[in-house]
């Protein structure tokens, strides 16, 4: 049978009105390795996004759940490795919330490793010649939020929990060096897809 993945991306924020991640989660085809895709659009509102996350989840029971945000601040795709249980907001969610020094799940564990296998699908893909980068922190955003609330969920269970953050798109920025074309985006996780198909596949029949 095929695994199913649950694939997210999330709506705009700040002064956006396009989100990359969206836009990439959208482009990419149905099937991809040894996967069958359900997307989900989540929106940037801390517990909402992580309480419709959950929600689906539920409904699909997906092999694995790979999230995907956009990231300012970066030209390069991140396989993020931890999530931290802080809520710090630098600008307001899309619901006006701006958290400061709080946490995701109160009592809860400092942080999680993500359940994927980032370093070994990081080693991989830069062989492949994939530039894929690890990423150490996801911040205290929404981003992290549902990040958190996945891996704190389904801590100790087989449902493997990744997240992935894209930078900006071309036309969302005056300066196309601080940007990565949509096509390569696209490209980029679908190669993260494919080659975490193909290790967890490998996995099992070891
Ligand atoms: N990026 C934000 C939240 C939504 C998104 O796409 C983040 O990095 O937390």
């Amino acid at each position: 049978m095929m695994k199913k993945l649950l694939l997210t991306g999330f709506d705009p924020f700040a002064h956006y009105n396009i989100n990359p991640s969206w836009e990439a989660v959208q482009a990419l085809p149905d099937v991809m390795g040894g996967f069958a895709i359900y997307r989900l659009r989540l929106p940037n509102i801390y517990g909402t996004a992580g309480r419709l996350l959950l929600e689906e989840a539920e409904r699909v029971k997906p092999d694995v759940i790979l999230m995907t945000g956009m990231d300012s601040g970066s030209v390069k795709v991140h396989i993020d490795a931890v999530a931290v249980n802080l809520r710090d907001a630098l600008i307001e969610d899309n619901k006006g919330a701006k958290p400061w020094g709080q946490t995701v799940v109160p009592g809860a564990p400092a942080a999680y490793f993500a359940t994927v296998p980032v370093h070994n699908l990081v080693t991989k893909l830069r062989r492949r010649g994939c530039p894929v980068h690890l990423g150490y922190c996801t911040g205290g955003y929404v981003c992290n939020d549902i990040f958190y609330t996945a891996l704190h969920h389904y801590h100790n269970t087989p449902v493997k929990i990744g997240f992935i953050h894209v930078p900006l798109l071309q036309q969302m920025t005056f300066d196309e060096a601080q940007a990565l074309p949509r096509e390569e985006t696209t490209k980029v996780l679908r190669q993260i897809i494919e080659e975490l198909s193909a290790m967890l596949a490998e996995e099992e029949n070891a």
